[in-house]
């Protein structure tokens, strides 16, 4: 089962390895991602300690950990000459774009002696992630912030960014594993997942939405859930679009579709009570209105078109992958309970049912405000 971070032996010599000022105090299991190992390191400093995000890399997710890191050291530093140019506070600048930190040996990861492999960021202070987003202010926000994240990476020079995860978005694959899972039922799940089953295939067709549709590749998150962005502890501001691992070539309706998954419904994402579960017209409103405050300047006609599609679509295809996740017994996504994966499945798809039940008015209200 793939569980939750805990202390890890020998973290002490995994700091040493990178260049941080200060002796290592402590480190603490940090956030709620589903996929790294994250920590967040203390060292002895004046007149508080100093912190730094250490990360113990999910080499099952990501296969090729150096295209990863090639990736993210380009978009790091595309970012960073961007806000270089256009602030001048270089403390505003350093919250506002992930800084990597090297190892002594000048390299972007460490390899401890049980082959696992470690990075370290910079941690951004004074600043919160919401599992959760419950006010249209945040949603606005957050939606604002992964809006101008695609906008700075516009510009990003050739070459084209690496798969850091091949078809990460191409649903018909999520489907074909989900059918794959089924078949295999390894952890003879199937029996007591018939429902979630039956809901998945009648709705096949939803995983063929986009993949006729001649839209632009872009630069996207392509995780732009609500805690992958820093809010700021005072304003409330989003200042700082975090998880780059899959940052890549991809639709903009993804980012927009993961941001309808995960902001427009004030409900957790494993939440059990599905009678919670519904989209909300407010934040719905706030996430467009964020998004295309940044990003109405340069999507297509056909990309705006394609934003509402992306919600189902992604939130479809969420709720197959923590299936298949289920019925394979749990070894993808971070589990906290039994039953967590099939939880989250369960949360999805009442979420597409809500999509649906919506459509037609949310599309009117996206055409009004785009
Ligand atoms: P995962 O891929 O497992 O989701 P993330 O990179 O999203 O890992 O990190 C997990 C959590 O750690 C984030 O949701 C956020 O709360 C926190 N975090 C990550 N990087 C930083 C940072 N540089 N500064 C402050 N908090 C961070
Ligand atoms: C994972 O890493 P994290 O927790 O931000 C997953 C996303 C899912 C998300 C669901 C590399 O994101 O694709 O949308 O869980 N990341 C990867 O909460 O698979
Ligand atoms: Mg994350």
């Amino acid at each position: 089962m793939s569980a939750p971070p805990g202390p890890v032996a020998g973290i002490g010599a995994v700091v040493a390895s990178f260049t941080l000022g200060g002796a290592f105090l402590r480190a603490e299991p940090y956030g709620n991602g589903h996929i790294h190992d994250t920590y967040c390191v203390f060292l002895d400093g004046s007149p508080a300690p100093a912190r730094v995000i250490l990360q113990r890399i999910n080499t099952r997710v990501f296969r090729n950990p150096v295209v990863l890191m090639e990736n993210i050291a380009r978009v790091t530093e595309h970012l960073r000459m961007q806000l270089d140019r256009q602030l001048a506070d270089e403390g505003d600048r350093d919250r506002r774009a992930l800084t990597l930190i090297r190892t002594r040996a000048g390299h972007a990861l460490h390899r401890d002696e049980g082959g696992h492999l470690w990075r370290a960021w910079r941690y951004v202070d004074r600043t919160c992630s919401l599992d959760q987003i419950v006010a249209p202010g945040q949603a606005f926000e957050a939606a604002r912030a992964f809006g101008l994240f695609q906008q700075q990476l516009a510009t990003l020079p050739t070459p084209r960014l690496h798969d850091t995860i091949p078809d990460f978005h191409y649903t018909p694959k999520r489907y074909a594993a989900f059918e794959e899972a089924v078949a295999r039922d390894a952890a003879g799940r199937v029996r007591t997942t018939e429902p979630e089953i039956a809901f998945a295939r009648a709705r096949q067709s939803i995983a063929g939405l986009l993949v006729d549709a001649r839209l632009p590749e872009r630069v996207t998150h392509n995780d732009t859930k609500c805690n992958n962005v820093l809010f700021d502890d005072k304003s409330g501001e989003a200042i700082c679009v975090i998880d780059l691992d899959t940052v890549m070539p991809g639709f903009a309706a993804y980012d927009f579709g993961d941001m309808v998954r995960t902001m427009t419904c004030s409900a957790a994402e494993d939440e059990t009570d599905l009678a919670k579960v519904r989209v909300d017209r407010s934040l719905f409103e706030a996430v467009a209105r964020g998004y295309l405050s940044a990003a109405g300047s340069f999507l297509t006609p056909a990309e705006k078109d394609s934003l509402l599609v992306g919600g189902k679509l992604i939130t479809y295809e969420l709720a197959l992958r923590f299936l298949t996740d289920y019925l394979n017994g749990d070894t993808y996504f971070k589990v906290h309970r039994p039953g967590h994966n099939l939880d989250r499945c369960r949360t999805q798809f009442a979420l597409v049912a809500s999509l649906e039940e919506h459509e037609v008015e949310l599309a009117r209200l996206l055409r009004s405000i785009s």
